[in-house]
């Protein structure tokens, strides 16, 4: 079938490198310093982030795929015909091939819609879509929130919409902005449509640290390639030598942060977002945080956003969670859909639910002292 490639849904390239510098002005002046981390997705991003995607210790990914080939069947039957799917940050597209996989073994067809702001990944996961006969694809590159209301507004009439949500992309919004995201999703549902939510659940800390921090050091230039693309695309002189990957367990917020310590004091300009920036031996720049949950934690925050959890699996090893959230049809009138915190729990399968290293870890130290820590120890 047919696949088509939107590139007109993100603001000109000047207008974009405008906003970049606005950004990085506002960000880098904050205390702690910060980047966001969606600047981490250039074209070389994409491909360290891909590389990522397949080392040893970073589990997500195969945790995640593995779930999916297990339980598609079960997913793509629990949805309605004629189906549109939307993946919300599609990645290499791998594991919609999975779900496809089980659309063709039940001779179904569907339309897909995926979403991405990196071309590359558009590309990538358009070349892996466009061998099925069975779907459609359409590749957006526009922010999650546009092709939220833009796939919602162009689905299937008769049909239901299932969105995916995998990679645990969620655990890259901090708590507020995950919890109002959802609610943006369940804003965009109807009653018989779908939110498959993929998301990393906490484990031990050092599985954790080594999944972001690990010895052949792609993990460290992923992000320190963010200083190299604001070098190139805003003139700037940051000397990549002078910054170190660091990665720290903040138990209190359930998250793995990334941050680029300076090794020295010392003072970077960045010309197109009119700043020179002082910064102090072992400040560090906040460039990423990636929220680790616990399977009940996943169904109370759909809960809150008004999506009730219909399934949930776990896979035991990684620790990694699939959750299928349904808008569930009124049944009675004057029910009211979206209500807050109600959805039962699901028993996760495949494994019991997890200690929560959160609760014994060591204190977290601020990003700036962190990285004070992280070099006297080593
Ligand atoms: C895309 N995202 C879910 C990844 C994560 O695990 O937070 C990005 C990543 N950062 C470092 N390694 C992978």
């Amino acid at each position: 079938m047919e696949t088509e490639l939107v590139r007109s849904s993100l603001s000109p390239a000047p207008e974009r490198v405008r906003v970049f510098a606005e950004d990085v002005r506002r960000d880098l002046s904050r205390r702690p310093r910060q980047l966001q981390s969606k600047y981490l997705y250039d074209s070389l991003g994409s491909c360290l982030f891909e590389a990522i995607c397949r080392l040893p210790w970073y589990r997500i990914t195969r945790a995640e795929s593995a779930l999916l080939a297990r339980h598609a069947d079960e997913i793509a039957g629990a949805m309605d015909d004629p189906l549109t799917l939307i993946e919300l940050g599609c990645g290499s597209g791998e594991k919609l091939v999975l779900l496809a996989a089980a659309l063709e073994r039940a001779g179904r067809t569907a339309r897909v819609h995926l979403f991405d702001i990196s071309p590359q990944a558009l590309e990538l996961s358009e070349r892996t879509l466009g061998a099925l006969e069975h779907v459609s694809v359409v590749g957006h590159r526009a922010p999650y929130e546009v092709g939220l209301h833009r796939a919602a507004a162009g689905r299937h009439p008769g049909g239901p919409l299932l969105v995916l949500l995998l990679g645990s992309n969620i655990g890259n919004f901090d708590a507020p902005a995950a919890q109002e995201f959802l609610a943006e999703i369940r804003r965009a549902l109807r009653p018989g449509d779908g939110l498959l939510l993929g998301a990393d659940l906490v484990k031990p800390e050092p599985s954790l640290l080594l999944a972001y921090d690990g010895p052949l050091g792609v993990t460290a230039a992923f992000n320190k390639n963010l200083l190299a693309r604001i070098n190139r695309e805003l003139d700037a002189n940051f000397v990549l030598e002078a910054f170190e990957h660091a990665v720290v367990w903040n138990a209190a917020q359930s998250r793995i942060e990334m941050h680029l310590v300076s090794l020295d004091a010392q003072r970077v300009r960045v010309p197109a977002a009119g700043i020179v920036v002082d910064f102090e031996e072992g400040e560090t720049i906040w460039t990423e945080s990636s929220c680790k949950y616990t399977p009940e934690r996943i169904v109370e925050m759909g809960g809150e956003a008004g999506l009730d959890a219909e399934d949930q699996w776990i896979e035991r090893e990684a620790r990694f969670s699939l959750t299928l959230f349904r808008i569930s049809q009124p049944r009675v009138r004057g029910r009211r859909e979206g209500r807050k915190g109600g959805a039962a729990v699901p028993r996760p399968r495949e494994g019991a639910s997890p200690t929560n290293p959160a609760r014994t870890g060591r204190s977290i130290p601020r990003p700036a002292t962190a990285a004070r820590a992280l070099r006297s120890a080593g």
